[in-house]
């Protein structure tokens, strides 16, 4: 958000913060030290992304995290990847992987969650909201087609001082933001 406000005023979107609010609280706000990126995936290049749950890293569970997808997302460029409902489990122990801690694929019992998932294809401009403990993952881009996409967390604010795994707590700004650029600035 940091880099231009055309990002910050996405992440602040008032369509945006209405959803959050109705997901997380009326006191939900935008992380600033976690997730507040951009994932660029290239054409042939872009690496697996292992599976986790976002909620493991910070802490707790009243979060939600929010992609806008800056490109088609297929299963060929590594779209996302879910397991439908399977946040209503919590959190699983987890294991290190190429993201820190992530899900352990070898546990006959994630493992078996796991082969339910399902692919989330989506067109460029489409967002998705998701719970912190809904485990995700992505494939490697085999294709010549760029998957890009903003990624955005938000947080209650009476929880953001939660940190886990030696991570620092979370900072986060209101939820709202007088405009001065126009999205498509
Ligand atoms: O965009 C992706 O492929 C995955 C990103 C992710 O895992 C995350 O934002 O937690």
């Amino acid at each position: 958000m940091a880099r231009h406000p055309a990002f910050q005023s996405v992440a602040q979107d008032e369509k945006v913060a209405e959803a959050v609010r109705a997901l997380v609280g009326p006191d939900a706000e935008v992380c600033v030290n976690r997730h507040n990126m951009m994932v660029v995936k290239a054409p042939r290049v872009g690496r697996q992304i292992d599976w986790h749950q976002d909620g493991v890293n910070w802490g707790h569970a009243r979060m939600v995290s929010f992609m806008v997808f800056l490109d088609d997302a297929s299963v060929e460029n590594g779209c996302l990847e879910i397991v439908p409902g399977a946040h209503k489990y919590g959190l699983f122990p987890t294991v290190q992987t190429s993201v820190g801690e992530g899900m352990n694929v070898q546990d006959p019992l994630q493992a078996a969650l796991l082969r339910q998932a399902v692919p989330l294809c989506a067109q460029a401009g489409e967002g998705l909201f998701f719970h912190s403990c809904l485990p995700h993952f992505s494939k490697a881009n085999g294709s010549d087609r760029y998957r890009r996409n903003l990624t955005f967390a938000y947080v209650a604010a009476a929880d953001k001082t939660a940190a886990a795994g030696g991570m620092a707590p979370l900072e986060s700004l209101p939820l709202t933001i007088e405009r001065t650029v126009g999205i498509n600035s």
